[in-house]
């Protein structure tokens, strides 16, 4: 096929090495890609332009950098008119930095944005370290610009993003200058999730074990999808009183634990089950779908009409709800439509009608005695941390069978929407503990991290000493990011499927190999008789 994009970010990039058409698997345009890469090449002239020099950073700088990356991300922004936008305003924060620049006319070429292709066709490691710089720092944008809604920033956070940019648009740079970043991408998006965790925490509470409901009850109703707890914030306010019912989608799940959102007693329950299943369960709901963050799927014709995106979420012909956030259109939406008739029983990929959220940090180590008693009696005698992105692939449902099989005296506990694939199961207890729990969205990793670490100081041991295995899914890049803090954290014998990915060179997944002893998932039985030794 002729080559007319390049993208291999994600998980399900054309056979496993990337995608060359017309367009993605993900279903992005060989002319959107294009932009997405303009984007990326003016984002990096920007930070050259900076170079280093923080008091030339503005709130503009930062927010059009956060906003920039956010949009690039699998399954964000295939709009051509919002990328335009974001191209305009990358230039116009350029041009206020350096006005000169722009009327000179012997160039020194010195802030000039970057063409991407030079990356694509570098050399395999250059191009491998590069990569898991970029697509780590998109992850962890989106996660800084959640923060930044609700108000937290943190310098040291926007001042690394042009740090990495620059390095991404360093020609010369080898193994032993990238290297340093790609951990440094790691360290701070720890710094990262854990504003996002106190935005969130501070704003909403601390999130509460809550049993969630899959049926749909009768009349006008809402599905909103992603991450933003502002957005769905805003949503229940403007729905109060109006007899519209909301449900979660997706990463949006874990929302029901928080106080500040539980509290509206119209937010009901969660519909449908991880994003690559949307197309399907969304063709027939007679209720409108919000969309604040990925995943967005391509709409079929049958049900565009009923999708509606915001903030760095956009598609062409889908009614887009600005930052002024009024959401009438969608509320209009879901009256029109009118909902079900009579309650709709809906189940999850294995038959359960509920499925539990809300194990975060607090909730965990409030019984952390109880753990910690549980395991020195050695009834219980493992954690799992089995986490992460879903996707469409068959493999994944090793992820599911691997749950299945853990023994009873052991804990799963999970987080992001990988979680679908099991979440509905009864797992029963142990030790008067929930055997499986969930600790919330990708970015919620922050709790689980804080949860190991907390454990590993009462039992005076290291993180890797813990009684505890990871065994992640990934599909997007905010995986990417996360999967660098724990390689930044030291975290040893992670276990990753479905597939590795495909911008790991065979150099670079050795070396993760060798320090890291990270190993692609095999079968359900064999890792787990190998992380139970
Ligand atoms: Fe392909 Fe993934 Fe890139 Fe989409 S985001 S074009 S599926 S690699
Ligand atoms: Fe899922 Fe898209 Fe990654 Fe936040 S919603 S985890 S895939």
């Amino acid at each position: 096929m002729e080559q007319k994009m390049f993208c291999f970010q994600c998980e399900q990039t054309a056979g496993c090495k990337g995608c060359t058409g017309n367009s993605g698997v993900c279903g992005k345009q060989a002319g959107i890609a294009e932009m997405q890469d303009q984007l990326t090449g003016k984002l990096i002239g920007l930070a050259r332009t900076i170079d280093g020099n923080g008091h030339l950073i503005s709130h503009a700088a930062n927010q059009v950098v956060r906003e920039g990356l956010f949009a690039t991300i699998t399954n964000v922004n295939f709009d051509k008119e919002a990328l335009s936008a974001l191209l305009r305003r990358v230039d116009e924060v350029k041009r206020q930095i350096v006005p000169l620049c722009y009327e000179c006319t012997s160039a020194c070429g010195k802030n000039d944005d970057y063409d991407m292709e030079h990356l694509w066709t570098a050399g395999e490691d250059i191009r491998s370290l590069k990569s898991l710089i970029l697509f780590g720092i998109r992850g962890m944008a989106a996660y800084a610009y959640h923060a930044a809604v609700l108000g937290y920033t943190d310098p040291e956070i926007d001042h690394f993003f042009y740090k990495a940019l620059f390095a991404v648009g360093m020609e010369d740079w080898g193994m032993d200058e990238l290297l340093p970043i790609v951990l440094e991408v790691g360290a701070v998006n720890l710094k990262c999730m854990e504003l996002l965790d106190k935005a969130n925490t501070e704003t909403y509470g601390n999130p509460v074990p809550t049993e969630v409901s899959l049926t749909v009850e009768k009349g006008p109703f809402i599905v909103i999808s992603g991450h933003d707890l502002f957005d769905l914030k805003q949503l229940l306010e403007q729905t109060k009183d109006k007899g519209i019912n909301i449900y979660t989608h997706g990463e949006m799940l874990p929302a029901h634990g928080y106080p500040e959102l539980k509290k509206y007693p119209h937010l009901k329950g969660n519909f449908g089950t991880a994003w690559q299943n949307q197309q399907k369960e969304f063709a027939s709901i007679p209720a409108p779908v919000l969309f604040t963050t990925n995943c967005l799927m391509p709409p079929k014709t049958s049900y565009a009409d009923r999708v509606f995106t915001t903030e760095a979420v956009s598609y062409p012909g889908l009614v887009h709800i600005g930052p002024e956030k009024d959401f009438s259109p969608v509320i209009q939406k879901a009256l029109e439509l009118g909902g079900y008739p009579t309650a709709m029983q809906f189940t999850g990929i294995n038959g359960g009608r509920t499925v539990t959220t809300g194990f975060g940090r607090h909730a965990v180590l409030s019984v952390a005695d109880k753990v910690v008693k549980a395991v020195k009696s050695g009834v219980v005698r493992h954690f799992f941390l089995v986490g992460g992105c879903d996707g469409a692939k068959p493999g994944r449902s090793y992820y599911t069978e691997f749950v299945k099989q853990t023994p009873p005296d052991s804990i799963v506990l999970t987080l992001a929407c990988g979680k679908y694939r099991f979440n509905d199961l009864d797992l029963g207890t142990v030790a008067g503990l929930p055997r499986l729990m969930d600790m919330g969205q990708c970015n919620d990793a922050y709790s689980a991290i804080q949860v190991a670490v907390a454990l590993a100081e009462t039992f005076s041991c290291g993180v890797n000493d813990l009684p505890l295995s990871m065994v992640l899914s990934w599909y997007e890049q905010k995986a990417v990011c996360i999967l660098l803090t724990l390689l930044h954290l030291g975290i040893q014998n992670i276990r990753l499927g479905p597939t590795l990915p495909a911008f790991l060179s065979p150099n670079v997944l050795q070396y993760l190999a060798e320090h890291y002893h990270i190993a692609p998932i095999t079968t359900p039985e064999s890792d787990l008789e190998v992380l139970l030794k």
